[in-house]
């Protein structure tokens, strides 16, 4: 693309191109600059592998290569030779969102790319293991032709022949973890049947759904192998951050290295969240009023914490009520912050509220005392809601306004 703009360009200013081409003609040879080609940044790498196959199994699995260049390729094509080097088949790759029914539709190859992104430099095909007439090794090119240019990745070689799924057992895993609970280990044993040399456990993972919609809720857990056939994954209570309280089946599967799953293994557990807890409110007692013409700005923070660590915590907020019985900011809740930004009243709205410290659980907000501010008894309620929604008791105290 970028050539072509370039070529428009010249063949808008041959003017200009002979004028310079006669100024360069008359250059002293000290002038001349050796002209060096731009390096050659092309290149292609797999993305995404095939996994070994099933003989004969028509499941289709992914294969990406990832191609960088700066003229458009011919082609990007993997070959597949078998064990004593015969060609077995060749299929190519596409960067087409999947948008068009392939003409080359080959029998072990879907009729689409199976590409999610047109024009992103990531070429798809959807390929099952239906080329290979034996089972056995596999070897698979990946090349990129551009003109006379070719480029390649690594080869990638792969099995086709016959699997067993992989089994997991012996789950140990509570059946409630309380808001805050104790950092734990959830464990589970995985093994596949197929001997060690041609197949073993790829991965194992654990979903979480949750129980009354169905939904799956959050990423996947992939446990970690900590010694023979044993996988674990450690939660903190953070587990349980923006998560409403209430039952979830966590669902442990493992996979082999032909994509074979194992039977799932489910334990409902309750997931506690409560809200965040408010403490120790800071400001001065009793304050007077300033002098004619001065405002005094009073600095008014609060200790919040939450069991899933503070970055549960949705919003800290307050209201005050005048010694008339007005509320403050209409009735609206004034917000607090625990964003470490200085107080700037044209800026309040974008949380410069005047935190001294980012990050240190004290949650503040700066109010304003005028010559002509109300005296007497100001009564302040300190509320707190995390990202489950959970609202937290109230705190009240009051601050004395003298003349
Ligand atoms: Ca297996
Ligand atoms: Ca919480
Ligand atoms: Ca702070």
């Amino acid at each position: 693309m970028r050539l072509k703009r370039r070529q428009t360009y010249l063949v808008g200013l041959p003017a200009v191109l002979l004028v310079l081409i006669l100024f360069l003609a008359g250059c002293s040879s000290e002038d001349k600059q050796p002209i060096t080609p731009p390096p050659d940044l092309s290149e292609v790498q797999w993305a995404s592998k095939l996994p070994n196959l099933v003989f004969e199994s028509s499941n289709y699995y992914l294969v990406q290569a990832r191609a960088i260049f700066t003229v458009e390729p011919d082609s990007i094509v993997v070959y597949i030779v078998d064990a004593t080097g015969g060609n077995v088949a060749a299929f190519h790759l596409y960067d087409d969102a999947s948008a068009y029914p392939l003409s080359d539709a080959l029998q072990f190859c879907d009729t689409h790319s199976g590409d999610l992104v047109a024009n992103n430099g990531i070429y798809t095909r959807l390929v099952n293991a239906k080329f290979a007439d034996n089972q056995g090794n596999y070897l698979l090119k990946l090349m990129m032709w551009v003109g006379n240019s070719e480029y390649q990745d690594d080869n990638d070689t792969l099995v086709v022949g016959t699997s067993q799924a992989p089994q997991v057992s012996g789950l140990i895993c509570p059946d409630t973890l309380k808001s805050g609970f104790a950092p734990l280990q959830i464990t589970v044993q995985a093994f596949d049947p197929d001997p060690p040399a041609s197949d073993s456990v790829v991965a194992v993972v654990m979903k979480q759904y949750e129980l009354s919609s169905g939904l799956q809720y959050g990423d996947s857990l992939t446990l970690q192998p900590s010694g023979s056939t044993n996988y674990g994954v450690t939660l903190t209570p953070a587990f349980a951050l923006g998560r409403l309280s209430g039952f979830y089946t966590f669902v442990f599967r493992a996979w082999d290295s032909f994509s074979m799953l194992s039977d799932s293994l489910g334990r409902i557990v309750y997931v506690e969240n409560f809200a965040p807890h408010l403490s120790n409110p800071t400001f001065p007692d009793s304050i007077g009023l300033p002098e004619p013409e001065n405002i005094i700005e009073v600095l008014i923070s609060i200790k919040a914490f939450d069991d899933q660590t503070n970055l549960d915590i949705d919003k800290v907020y307050m209201f005050s009520r005048k010694p008339n019985g007005e509320m403050a900011n209409g009735g609206n809740p004034i917000p607090m912050a625990d964003n470490g930004l200085p107080f700037d009243p044209a800026l309040w709205s974008e949380g410069y509220l005047g935190d001294q410290t980012a990050g240190d659980s004290l949650f503040s907000t700066t109010a304003i005392l005028y010559d002509t501010s109300m005296v007497g008894t100001y009564t302040f309620t300190f509320r707190s809601s995390d990202l489950a929604g959970n609202l937290s008791d109230t705190l009240i105290t009051s601050m004395v306004v003298t003349p």
